[in-house]
């Protein structure tokens, strides 16, 4: 072993560290096409012209992280953002296989006018609540064309996200809103394939600044449950009200099966999209150690939910903030395995708190760095994957 984490096997224990490193080296972790582009704000978009536009660059910069992290053996894809046919997915399908990646999560971006066809600047009134039966139509008619992609692109995972909602008080009855909502999602869920899961993802507000059609995890749940086995919910952390408990929602959602995956990203304000755990790093490890207890306690494996990135760079190179984000995924993950479970429970059991969060803060304030880096050499990647891509670009 080397010498750093001889001292990590001192204080936890040989079998401890090496499975930490197993788990940091086999975590899945998908990346977001559009990640690797350049995002903006509502007021500009600074492309430096050297960051990837065409879906294929995108999978070709998505194969080049894969090489140099080990994360990113999927890709979250948007349609259309990423193609609009289905010559275009079978054109996606062979650049993944050249860059030796997969097609992950499939996203309905029901957002997006088209110059063709109904979905044009209506969309503004809403998609799959939209007042209009036939943009309701056209709109799941979009979700069911997601489905033709998937079996292109052997995905299984489709995630709905969506940017419904109203802008003032008297825009949409609440009631018609719902029913709408209820009738759409039934018969895109009646479409999927056998083997398929539904994520719904929540949202508090944005695009709609006074209503949002599922704008909680509660919402979620509802349509999750009435959907059934394959629906669930989908967390974007950036996606609730300041001071939301997210990791209780996290236990609850595991408790009840219906814990999909996340959305990783950290924000200040709201969905700032900006790089997971560069705010909040304590929370992104509490989320963790909800999920590591959750498998312990036998609910859903943490490797089996859809661990995904869902952020946009502004700032800092994408390819940059996504290899950031991974490794602040990866270290809070690490520290939530160096938890002695069994000790954290006995004193929570005899009334000790102090003594219970001493064992969370002491994994917390542990330099899981080896581990990462070890967990990277077992791959055969870089240990640090920031300098070798900063070596590659000169
Ligand atoms: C939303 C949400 C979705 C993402 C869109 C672009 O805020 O997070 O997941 O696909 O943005
Ligand atoms: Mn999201
Ligand atoms: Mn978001």
């Amino acid at each position: 072993m080397h010498e750093p984490l001889d001292y990590l096997a001192d204080e936890f224990g040989k079998d401890l560290i090496d499975y930490a490193i197993e788990r940091v080296m086999t975590i899945p972790i998908e990346v977001p096409s559009w990640g690797f582009g350049r995002g903006g704000t509502r007021f500009a978009a600074y492309s430096t012209g050297d960051e990837p536009s065409t879906p294929e660059e995108k999978i070709i910069a998505a194969g080049k992280f894969h090489k140099l992290t080990g994360k990113g053996a999927t890709v979250a894809l948007h349609f259309p953002w990423d193609g609009t046919t289905k010559k275009d997915v079978r054109g996606l399908k062979k650049h993944l296989r050249k860059a030796e990646i997969n097609a992950g999560s499939v996203n309905a971006n029901l957002f997006t006018p088209r110059d063709k066809g109904p979905l044009d600047a209506t969309l503004r009134f809403g998609s799959l609540t939209h007042p209009d039966p036939k943009i309701r139509a056209a709109s799941v008619k979009h979700c069911l064309d997601c489905f033709d992609y998937m079996r292109i692109l052997d995905s299984h995972t489709f995630v709905l996200w969506l940017p419904d909602g109203t802008n003032s008080p008297g825009q949409m009855s609440m009631y018609d809103q719902a029913d709408r909502l209820e009738e759409s999602t039934k018969i895109i869920n009646a479409a999927a394939g056998k083997g398929d899961r539904i994520l719904i993802e929540y949202k508090l507000f944005e695009p709609g600044f006074y209503s949002t059609a599922i704008q909680d995890y509660a919402r979620s749940l509802y349509l999750s449950w009435i959907l059934g086995d394959r629906a669930m919910v989908l967390v974007d952390l950036g996606h609730h009200a300041h001071g939301v408990n997210v990791e209780q929602i996290i236990a609850h959602l595991l408790r009840q099966g219906k814990l999909g995956g996340f959305h990783f990203n950290d924000s200040y304000y709201a969905d700032d999209d900006l790089a997971s755990g560069s705010l909040h790093p304590h929370q992104l490890f509490r989320i963790f150690v909800n999920l590591v207890e959750g498998e312990l306690r036998g609910y859903m494996p943490v490797h089996d939910l859809a661990l995904m990135i869902d952020q946009s760079h502004n700032i800092k190179d994408p390819f940059e903030e996504l290899i950031e984000s991974v490794e602040n995924i990866e270290t809070a993950y690490a520290k939530s395995l160096l938890i002695d479970f069994n000790a954290l429970k006995k004193a929570q059991d005899s009334l000790d708190p102090s003594m219970a969060d001493r064992i969370l803060m002491n994994a917390f304030n542990t330099d899981v760095r080896p581990i990462l880096a070890a967990a990277r050499r077992e791959q055969g990647c870089f240990e640090n994957p920031l300098d070798e891509w900063r070596l590659r670009k000169k």
